[in-house]
């Protein structure tokens, strides 16, 4: 009985298995044109090993753009096991820097990649067995999301949202995962084929006299190189001069550093120089509001911080103002430990309003400043007072800053 019932289910099995894996019948022959037809890719500079070089340049590229992607997701939205310091200052700068860096150095890998692969698209017959059919559905995931990433990616920094009818943050956040974990499997699914490749060289021919293998792969390595060289300076000053495609440069606008959002904008021309304006700070114990004078007359602190944008640019500015752990005392909360909730006369906006941690709460070079490079801000800048502290996204600056509510972090 027992014995029945399992030779059963083996057979079922079996017979589930053979059905699986039943070829499709070839394809008519009037199905026999174009890019179906026998011979249709000449090329023979395509090879297991030359998708396999590319392939895996392409993999160490999208992990750590995926990585340094995720630290700058979790600074902005940390989960509460989150914690980022607030020194070394410029380490933000270096880690969007490389984000955007090797989103953009993967573009020409992944032209080459999908050129290396793409007469597989009219293999014949389309769909051979599930297995196929769920391997060729893994690869057609991992091609979107990661067209989708490298597509959004330079949207955003070219600051053109008008193809991106979605909230970019969370479009490109969650396609993130996607495309990691279909490259994830992908890798599973060809580790054979690609140790295969990679452990046996095949001879480089040239062929026809035309390209060969390394001068392929040195061409996509070089445009990449050359991507990353024309984009760097936008970051790296002494690069600014060749970076011929970098939307921003580092020592561009009022008081040489770059503005996203004017104060025209943001709709904040009027009340900036309203002579009712006041800080107000509030905490545990009281809450103060104080004129620009008032500010004026607290002592003064200079530092030299980055704004680093997530968009990849960042410029060093020479601020000046009160330091925020100054103003958290005076409203009575504990410096060491207390979050502040700093928000901005800007009425709305997504970057009207920000979290400062307590670790960056408690840094000396945390400040409310009120002057760039020795000047009073400029009103693109956040006049009267703006929000600057040290290795934080540039998203995090807060401009205009009108109240800070001070209050023991949870
Ligand atoms: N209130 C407010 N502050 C803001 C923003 C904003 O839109 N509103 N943009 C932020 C962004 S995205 C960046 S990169 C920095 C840029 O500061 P800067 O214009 O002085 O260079 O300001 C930040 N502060
Ligand atoms: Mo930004």
């Amino acid at each position: 009985m027992v014995r029945d019932l399992a030779a059963g289910i083996v057979g079922l099995a079996r017979r589930g298995h053979a059905w699986l894996n039943t070829p499709l019948p070839p394809p008519p022959a009037t199905l026999r044109r174009g890019p179906l037809r026998r011979g249709a890719f000449e090329s023979r500079l395509r090879s297991p090993r030359l998708t396999s070089l590319l392939g895996s340049a392409l993999a160490v590229a999208f992990t750590v753009c995926f990585v340094t992607g995720l630290i700058s997701h979790f600074i902005q939205h940390p989960p509460s096991w989150f914690v980022w310091p607030s020194r070394p200052v410029n380490l933000y700068r270096v880690t969007q820097g490389v984000h955007v860096a090797t989103g953009l150095a993967s573009v020409p890998l992944l032209g080459a990649k999908l050129w290396s692969v793409y007469p597989r698209l009219f293999g014949w017959p389309p769909v051979r067995n599930l297995a196929h059919m769920i391997e060729r559905a893994s690869i057609a995931a991992l091609v979107a999301a990661a067209l989708f990433q490298l597509i959004s990616g330079i949207l955003n920094i070219a600051r053109w949202y008008a193809p991106m009818p979605f909230f970019f943050t969370a479009g490109h956040y969650w396609s993130a995962w996607l495309a990691i974990g279909a490259l994830l499997t992908h890798i599973g699914v060809k580790l054979p084929i690609i140790r295969t490749a990679l452990t046996r060289p095949t001879p480089d021919r040239v062929i026809d006299g035309g390209l060969t293998r390394r001068g392929l792969l040195g061409a996509a390595g070089a445009a990449a190189g050359i991507i990353t060289l024309a984009t760097a300076g936008q970051t790296i000053a002494p690069l600014a001069p060749v970076s011929v495609l970098a939307p921003r440069r580092p020592r561009s606008g009022p008081q040489n550093v770059p503005v996203n959002k004017t104060a025209g904008d943001a709709g904040v021309r009027n009340a900036l120089f309203d002579p009712a304006y006041r800080l107000t700070v509030a905490g545990p114990a009281r809450t103060v509001r104080l004129a620009l004078t008032d500010l004026a007359a607290l002592p003064q602190h200079t530092v030299a911080l980055p704004i680093s944008c997530v968009e990849g640019w960042s410029s060093i500015g020479t601020w000046t103002g009160v330091r925020l752990r100054d103003l958290v005392v005076l409203a009575g909360a504990d410096p060491d430990d207390a979050e502040a909730y700093v928000e901005s006369l800007e009425a709305r906006g997504r970057y009207r309003a920000t979290t400062v941690p307590p670790t960056h709460v408690r840094d000396p070079y945390t400040l409310i400043a009120m002057r760039l490079g020795g000047e009073p801000l400029h009103p693109d800048h956040g006049y009267p007072a703006r929000l600057i502290a040290p290795n934080r996204p540039g998203v995090l600056q807060t401009k205009w800053v009108s109240r800070i509510t001070a209050r023991s972090a949870p």
